[in-house]
């Protein structure tokens, strides 16, 4: 087999849930870093079906999505599962799976509402990535594509208050499924790898990691992914907060 490739966005959450599955499965993967927005032209140009990361290239197919990742992998290599065998256990963990896949879009929301604010934090969430430019000049030269990305994934002041308040409901329902053990257990699965960036990048964010971190879902997330790179100093007015508070 040939090697598989996989290819990324910096800092985007559901393409480190392919990598930490990739990883998990012990198959190893060559990282393609693209900048936001112009990934989708390269996305495109490798004839992948849509303009998304993570988009992977593994056993001469092309698999795109987290989802499609996650089942793909389990269907080339069993060992070890990313989805319980046991039909009732699959359920519950494709169901946190998928709604963690719709909960992506609040932290995505969040980051581009931040960025368009202030670009400088950005360049943190590039550590380690080779993007073919400095990630000082692709920061510098970068409001096109952050004004860009926060339009097509329509992050705005009130988008973003919506998902603020909805949040503590989120974090309760990720709370359940820890204490149910649909999550968050020794052997992380799928539903694992897909909720926790998530949340991570939310706890990039200084704004919100306090009301995170010491909730099961918090611990969860630094468990499954100890290091998430990036860090964004406060941005949200506090009364945006206030819901957070308890
Ligand atoms: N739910 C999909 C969504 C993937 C997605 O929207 N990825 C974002 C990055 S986090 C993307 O590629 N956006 C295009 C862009 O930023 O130009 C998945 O989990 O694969």
């Amino acid at each position: 087999m040939a090697e598989a490739k996989l290819y990324v966005i910096p800092g985007s959450h559901p393409s480190r849930t392919a990598m930490l599955m990739l990883d998990r499965k012990g198959i190893p993967f060559k990282r393609v870093d693209l900048m936001p927005v112009i990934s989708k032209g390269v996305l495109k140009a490798q004839r992948f079906p849509g303009v998304t990361v993570p988009a992977l290239k593994i056993d001469g197919q092309r698999v795109q999505g987290s989802m499609e990742i996650g089942r793909e992998l389990d269907r080339l290599q069993a060992d070890p599962a990313l989805y319980p065998a046991d039909p009732e256990k699959r359920a519950k963990v494709e169901e946190a799976e998928a709604w963690g896949d719709v909960f992506q879009e609040k932290p995505r929301r969040f980051s581009w509402w931040a960025f368009k604010k202030d670009r400088a934090p950005m360049a943190s969430y590039s550590e380690g990535a080779r993007l073919g430019v400095p990630i000082g000049l692709a920061v510098k030269t970068g409001a096109p594509i952050v004004a860009a990305a926060a339009r097509f994934n329509d992050a705005n002041d009130a988008t973003v208050r919506a998902d603020l308040s909805s949040l503590p409901g989120d974090l309760d329902r990720i709370d359940g499924w820890i204490a149910e053990g649909v999550i968050g257990g020794p052997e992380p699965n799928a539903a694992d790898f897909q909720l926790a960036p998530s949340i991570r990048l939310l706890m990039s964010f200084d704004d919100l990691r306090p009301f995170i971190e010491g909730r099961p879902a918090g611990e969860m997330a630094v468990r499954v992914v100890p290091d998430f790179p990036g860090r964004t100093p406060p941005v949200a007015p506090a009364e945006w907060l206030d819901g957070l508070r308890r």
